[in-house]
């Protein structure tokens, strides 16, 4: 029996329930949750006590000094990321961080050069791409059925309060293209391939938010494909699918398209076929969510399996730094009217 998989987590809010349900369900792939720690030490020993952690800590300093840590799944708030990869990946331990990876491209860079120096492996937990749906719709569009893809349009528009569980959201100054613009971004290159330019309209809708929460984002492909990727915190579209992403992708023999309600439609030629693509609804998951939270579950298996391989995982922070680059590029094309190309890592 090989030795268990040591995880320990910072941050025990919201959406680390979800991590904290998934890293449970991977006990059986050799996972042992030692620790939990949050700067509420409340919520740190209330998450504890919940999933049967034996450790909880009010300060991520003391839990890395007294715990042997493997794995560590840092779900804080982005400004927090640097400081925290700093810590850890300082004392050589592989590390993932919570998506968006941080607020600027600097610290991105910086923490990924932190890692590659000091050989330590470092991720990004990107969970859309794992979304079964939307593993369904990449694999049906890398089985070739369609040819190489020519156009896409990728979408996520909602109303759903997502400040109610964020109220923080009001006030960032980058709002929406950095929480979830990273995601259907990421999409568009999981789809289509890597990009070339960007172009970018951002808009603010709702008076009460600082930052942008609608954006329409052109992009050009390596390939020459071109898509459109639009989002939205402020839809007023009803029904409201939240959080599922619809998507067509056109290439030269055909189309997919994944509709409201997960069903994927795809045609070759006139000859067009349905399926159910929807996510299974775990024990602990629910709607409108289970979508999102399954993904986390499948997720941290890929994390844990590309750990345990000691490769880079898909969502690596070189790979999350290609979708950075895209979100970045959006917000300087929206300030400047033009077209930007996306920088580059290396
Ligand atoms: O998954 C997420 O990033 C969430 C939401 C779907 C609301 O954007 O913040």
């Amino acid at each position: 029996m090989a030795e268990p998989v040591r995880v320990a987590i910072v941050g025990c809010g919201f959406f680390a329930r979800n991590h904290l349900f998934s890293w449970k369900d991977l006990a059986a792939d050799g996972v042992e949750l030692v620790a939990v720690c949050d700067i509420d030490p409340a919520k740190a020993k209330a998450a504890a006590e919940e999933f049967g952690v034996p450790h909880w800590y009010g300060n991520v300093d003391e839990m890395l000094d007294k715990e042997e840590i493997d794995l560590i799944d840092i779900i804080t708030r982005m400004d927090t990321h640097r400081m925290m990869v700093e810590k850890t990946v300082g004392r050589g331990i592989a590390t993932i961080v919570q998506k968006p990876f941080a607020p600027t491209w600097d610290d991105a860079v910086a923490m990924t050069r932190m890692a590659e120096k000091a050989g330590v492996w470092l991720a990004v937990h990107e969970n859309f791409r794992f979304q079964t749906p939307l593993l369904k719709a990449a694999a049906t569009v890398g089985s070739g059925i369609i040819g190489a893809p020519t156009w896409g349009r990728i979408s996520f528009r909602t109303g759903f309060d997502v400040y109610r569980t964020q109220p923080y959201f009001h006030n960032e100054e980058r709002l929406i293209i950095l929480d979830l613009g990273v995601h259907t971004l990421d999409m568009a290159r999981v789809m289509i391939g890597e990009v070339e330019h960007v172009y970018a309209e951002i808009q603010t809708r709702n008076p009460k938010n600082r930052g942008e929460d609608t954006a329409t984002v052109t992009l050009r492909h390596v390939s020459g494909a071109v898509s459109v990727v639009d989002f939205s915190y402020d839809s007023r579209k009803q029904p409201d699918f939240f959080p599922e992403t619809l998507m067509e992708i056109e290439g030269p023999n055909g189309a997919i398209v994944v509709e409201p309600g997960l069903t994927m439609r795809v045609n070759v030629g006139d000859q067009i076929r349905e399926e159910d693509i929807g996510a299974p609804l775990l024990h602990w998951t629910a709607k409108p969510w289970h979508v999102a939270q399954e993904s986390v579950l499948t997720t941290c298996r890929h994390l844990l399996e590309a750990y345990k391989a000691g490769r880079p995982a898909d969502i690596s922070a070189v790979d999350n730094l290609k979708t950075f680059a895209i979100a970045e590029a959006a917000y300087e094309s929206a300030a400047t009217g033009r077209a930007v190309k996306p920088k580059t890592y290396g």
